[in-house]
């Protein structure tokens, strides 16, 4: 059987990634539909060998699709996704518009594919973030039971999508050349430098990337008792997100068992031989799909727990690649 899908946000860094997968994985779609704004309609792009000529996204954009991929932020999802669904699509919304929403499934296919066929109209993709550490997670979880997560990360600014990246390119070369950086994107200077800030800030000092990791979490794994604190940082790296991950879990799990837990994992891979400095990079990931887990270390200062260090390509697996798994998911099963 084939599919009628759409790409809302074809243009950007996520949706150029959409594309590219649709056509890698050999997607089955009949039609495709690359929909943005007024800003990039006209633009042609290709796929499968064909062209596609960008148009503007409205309600009537979704008559005949079946599948409708966003990415276009979560005010054009607020906006259009329920257009699509009353057309008869279903979505898979790489936004934060409805990933908390009850009557929407927000998945990971390899930690909880079921999840998919609860639909009512709209499957969401969780952040970038929280999609690789619960993979990494998972066969932890499976094996011995988690209590707490303490996270820091390292996030690329790809994560806020092409203008950012453009940004940091120009600063990088501005600095260098002894002229001013001048934020635009963000509130201060990325190139050089690390800003502790991803997203709005609440009443109680947190992020909304921060609260991202600790809710998402707790959906995905179906689990409101894990505890979650996190601090989520921006560094000048132009893709890749890496996170330091210190974990406490309900029994003990040695080194040993946890690389092996780990390397039997679909869609994880672990890079861990310190004796060959070999560890997880953010520019190894361009070309890689997985999620590389490494510097696994057990934590001396609690009974049972466990260090780890995780890194995936956020417009991939993050993204769009974790976005077309569940999509993939939900026609295998027809
Ligand atoms: P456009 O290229 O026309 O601006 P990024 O996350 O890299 O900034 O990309 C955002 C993507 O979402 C772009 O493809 C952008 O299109 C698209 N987009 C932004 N707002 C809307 C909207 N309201 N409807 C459809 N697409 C949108
Ligand atoms: C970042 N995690 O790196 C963000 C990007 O909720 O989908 C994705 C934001 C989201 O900036």
């Amino acid at each position: 059987e084939k599919y009628n899908v759409a790409v809302v946000g074809a243009t950007g860094a996520v949706g150029r990634e959409m594309v590219s997968i649709l056509e890698e994985r050999d997607f089955p779609f009949a039609n495709l539909r690359l929909l943005a704004t007024e800003r990039s309609a006209g633009t042609v792009m290709t796929c499968k060998g064909e062209e596609y000529v960008v148009e503007v996204t409205t309600p009537d954009s979704f008559e005949d699709i079946d599948i409708a991929l966003f990415s276009a932020g979560s005010g054009a999802s607020k906006k259009l996704a329920p257009e699509a669904v009353k057309r008869g699509a279903v979505v898979v919304d790489n936004s934060s518009a409805y990933r908390m929403d009850d009557e929407v499934p927000l998945v990971v296919p390899e930690v909880n594919p079921e999840d998919i066929f609860e639909h009512t109209g709209i499957i969401a993709n969780p952040n970038c973030s929280t999609i690789q550490m619960v993979a990494a997670l998972k066969p932890i979880y499976d094996q011995v039971g988690i209590k707490r997560l303490v996270i820091s990360t390292y996030q690329a600014v790809s994560g806020t999508g092409k203008d950012a990246m453009d940004e940091l390119e120009q600063q990088s070369k501005a600095v260098l050349n002894g002229e001013e950086a001048n934020p635009e994107i963000y509130p201060h200077q990325i190139a050089f430098n690390v800003l502790p800030h991803i997203d709005i800030f609440f009443d109680d000092g947190y992020t909304k990337e921060e609260m991202k990791m600790v809710n998402e979490t707790q959906k995905i794994m179906n689990d409101n008792n894990i505890k979650v604190t996190a601090t989520a940082a921006r560094v000048p790296i132009f893709n890749g997100h890496a996170e330091s991950i210190n974990i406490e879990t309900n029994d003990r799990v040695t080194v040993k068992e946890a690389k092996e837990l780990l390397a039997n994992t679909p869609g994880v891979r672990v890079e861990d031989d310190p004796d060959k400095l070999k560890y997880p990079l953010q520019n190894q990931v361009t070309e890689i799909d997985d999620v590389l887990v490494g510097r696994i270390r057990e934590d001396h200062s609690i009974d049972n727990g466990l260090n780890l260090w995780v890194v995936a390509n956020n417009l991939r697996k993050g993204a769009a690649l974790n976005t077309i798994q569940i999509a993939e998911k939900m026609i295998e099963e027809k």
